[in-house]
């Protein structure tokens, strides 16, 4: 970014933080679901090229679902997709051949759910929706999620599929461990959906990076880094290094640019710049963001060339690439 734009927008973030907490201290606090009517009809939107899951929110949207419901119903397009390694059935293992996923959901109140290192069930962001909505927990992790969706009925499915399995023997030949930048253009499913009511919910669903360490858990279950809704402001998703996103808090961090008066563009473009900042000149890993605001305008930035997400909206499903701040 250019100092000059750079400057700018922390002037306008500085005057915000000084005007916005005195406007909504104050008793006639906005209620944005009034103010905002959805007169440009729902959106959904999602991370990469995505194509039928984002139509399944879409289409999901049109027919009266909520946000919540379609953002699910994207994210199982994903999950049951076995080509996609990065999502559900069919997602890379650990190093030590374990597919475990994760997961999580936001809605318009503000609930939340999420689940971390599931093995077995392929539906983990509806199984996140079923933490929020049946147990007094936000979190639940590992063997003890799995028990919990046993007690709800998910079916228990092996999610290393044959081919996961050869390219994972392949691997661990050289069992080097290095991320690769767009892991061939499938990766972690991040949905924000707006309703025709103009409510926000998103979901987040991932098999994690391939052949992380076992018990390594990334943002995808971690709200406010993977994921970020308030139906006030807006939402933001994540996708790419776990690690530097959860560093920044990097979902959290966009809706809360936004809230300053940022656009959903120019806060996801702060947000990966922050990213950028941090590691000085060569940055050999990929981080993608897309957000929703409560205007219906949609954002989104990357570290690296390649990233493309969904716009569904008027019975359009568009591709759409992004702006990267590094050519590699
Ligand atoms: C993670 N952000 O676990 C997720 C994974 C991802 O390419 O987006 N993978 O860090």
């Amino acid at each position: 970014m250019k100092r000059r734009s750079f400057l700018g927008k922390t002037l306008i973030g500085s005057l915000a933080t000084l005007i916005v907490p005195k406007a909504l201290s104050a008793s006639n606090k906005p209620n944005f679901s009034e103010v905002i009517k959805n007169e440009k009809g729902p959106i959904s939107i999602c991370t990469w090229n995505f194509v039928k899951a984002n139509a399944a929110a879409g289409k999901a949207l049109e027919s009266d679902l909520d946000a919540l419901s379609s953002a699910i119903k994207a994210a199982e397009v994903e999950e049951l997709n076995d080509k996609n390694t990065t999502v559900g059935y069919g997602g890379a293992p650990d190093r030590e051949g374990n597919v475990t996923l994760d997961a999580c959901v936001m809605d318009h109140k503000g609930d939340c759910g999420s689940v971390v290192a599931v093995q077995n069930i392929v539906h983990v962001a509806a199984l996140a929706r079923d933490v929020m909505e049946k147990t007094p927990h936000v979190m639940l992790a590992a063997e003890g999620a799995e028990s919990f969706a046993k007690s709800l009925g998910y079916k228990q499915t092996n999610l290393l599929t044959e081919e996961s399995k050869e390219s994972w023997l392949e691997w661990s030949k050289n069992s080097k461990y290095k991320p690769i930048i767009n892991i061939e253009n499938h990766d972690t499913i991040g949905v924000l959906c707006m309703d025709k009511k103009g409510n926000i919910a998103g979901a987040c669903s991932t098999s994690g990076l391939s052949y992380k360490m076992k018990g390594r858990v990334g943002d995808s279950s971690i709200i406010g880094s993977g994921l970020y809704v308030d139906n006030e402001i807006g939402g933001a998703v994540a996708t790419g290094m776990g690690e530097e996103i959860i560093k920044t808090v990097g979902s959290f961090l966009i809706v809360e640019l936004m809230r300053q008066g940022y656009s959903p563009q120019d806060a996801c473009d702060e947000a990966i710049q922050r990213i950028i900042r941090k590691q000085g000149e060569h940055v050999d890993f990929q981080v993608a963001y897309i957000a929703l605001d409560k205007q219906g305008r949609v954002g989104s930035s990357s570290i690296h060339k390649g990233f493309t997400y969904m716009k569904y909206q008027n019975g359009e499903n568009k591709n759409i690439e992004v702006n990267n701040f590094i050519n590699s």
